[in-house]
């Protein structure tokens, strides 16, 4: 199994994120993908390549044209003003607040993001994007042919939505495979999201849409970020009433119940009858995920891949979280492998 990788992630290295009213490291690190990226070439899973070049478009397919010139801008903006720190928004527009978007760089930030714990760096534009060519890759691979690959993202994609960015994501990667896939040939896609956060971002981009599936298994909203998305009653609207399932779980959930969720999930999938399966795969249902509450241990992935591999899909692995940095490259493995990689 391929899997794609670019070295351009580690220009987004944030210094801090508001966790427990505190500014602290941040999580989301580039030794993630070190990790992820040693435990591949150490293992037999397959060989790694860098990615291809597309261009805006496949982009600015899932993301407004506005939102992606504030990514592009919004250090240089932050910058303007004598500041060499992280770029953080401050407030959002909460209920009986207007949407319009301010011409400060402050306000802007705000206007298009949902949380204070992902920051903006000098990088953040050309890790993103470069992390954007890592899934069209990956989604190009697969409509050449290949059976599985994994696309090694950093950052993850799955929080930010066609206009905001949060819960460490800037482009949804998974949602721009998925997209790629569509104006490609695959006439529907699943997307299948393993992290244990829910893919808030992915479920709105194709909330309204039958052609596109969209099955979550995450922590449940009422406890885990990102708290006002991911009840099991939403199920799509319009057209896409139907296409969308969440199976929200609560905090120390087993690793049984959860691949109970995940049959559920799997029944759900093969009755829509894709083409092709983008799966976002976080690895922080792990039980020494220093911020997540589910209990999977390193073996349990090897079934993970195997249970999606039954389905006889073309499948794309889209990297999403998992922060117990010393063991996800061993539980990303796992997958890879039990989906048939090595
Ligand atoms: C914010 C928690 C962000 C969650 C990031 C993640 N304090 N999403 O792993 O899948
Ligand atoms: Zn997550």
């Amino acid at each position: 199994m391929f899997t794609i990788y670019s070295d351009d992630h580690r220009l987004h290295h944030g210094k801090a994120e508001l966790n427990d009213g505190q500014l602290m490291p941040c999580h989301e690190k580039p030794e993630r993908a070190d990790s992820v990226l040693a435990a591949i070439q150490s293992s037999a899973v397959g060989d790694v390549i860098e990615p291809a070049d597309f261009g805006l478009e496949p982009v600015l397919a899932v993301h407004t044209a506005g939102y992606i010139d504030f990514l592009q801008n919004a250090w240089s903006l932050w910058a303007a003003e004598g500041r060499d720190w992280d770029a953080l928004p401050l407030n959002w527009p909460v209920r009986g607040m207007r949407q319009v978007e301010p011409d400060y760089i402050d306000g802007k930030l705000s206007y298009y993001s949902f949380d204070a714990g992902t920051p903006i760096t000098p990088g953040t534009w050309q890790a993103v994007f470069a992390g954007a060519r890592v899934a069209l890759t990956g989604a190009a691979k697969l409509l050449s042919g290949e059976k599985s690959v994994f696309s090694l993202c950093r950052p993850p994609g799955h929080h930010a939505a066609a206009d905001y960015f949060g819960g460490y994501c800037y482009l949804n990667n998974a949602a721009i495979a998925a997209q790629y896939l569509r104006d490609n040939g695959a006439g529907k896609v699943a997307v299948l999201d393993v992290d244990y956060h829910h893919g808030n971002g992915t479920q709105s981009i194709f909330y309204d849409r039958d052609d596109v599936l969209f099955v979550s298994i995450h922590g449940d909203p009422k406890q885990e970020f990102p708290y006002f998305l991911g009840h099991a009653d939403e199920t799509g609207e319009g057209p896409g009433e139907g296409f969308n399932m969440n199976l929200p779980l609560p905090w120390n959930t087993s690793a049984a119940d959860w691949f109970t969720a995940l049959d559920e999930s799997l029944e759900r999938l093969s009755r829509f009858g894709p083409d092709a399966v983008v799966v976002s795969l976080g690895v922080d249902t792990y039980i020494n995920d220093p911020i997540s509450q589910f209990q999977l241990q390193a073996g349990d992935y090897l079934y993970v891949g195997q249970k999606i591999a039954k389905l006889g899909l073309p499948a794309h692995y889209v990297f999403e979280g998992g922060y117990a940095v010393e063991d996800i490259g061993e539980n990303v493995v796992n997958v890879l492998r039990g989906a048939g990689g090595g």
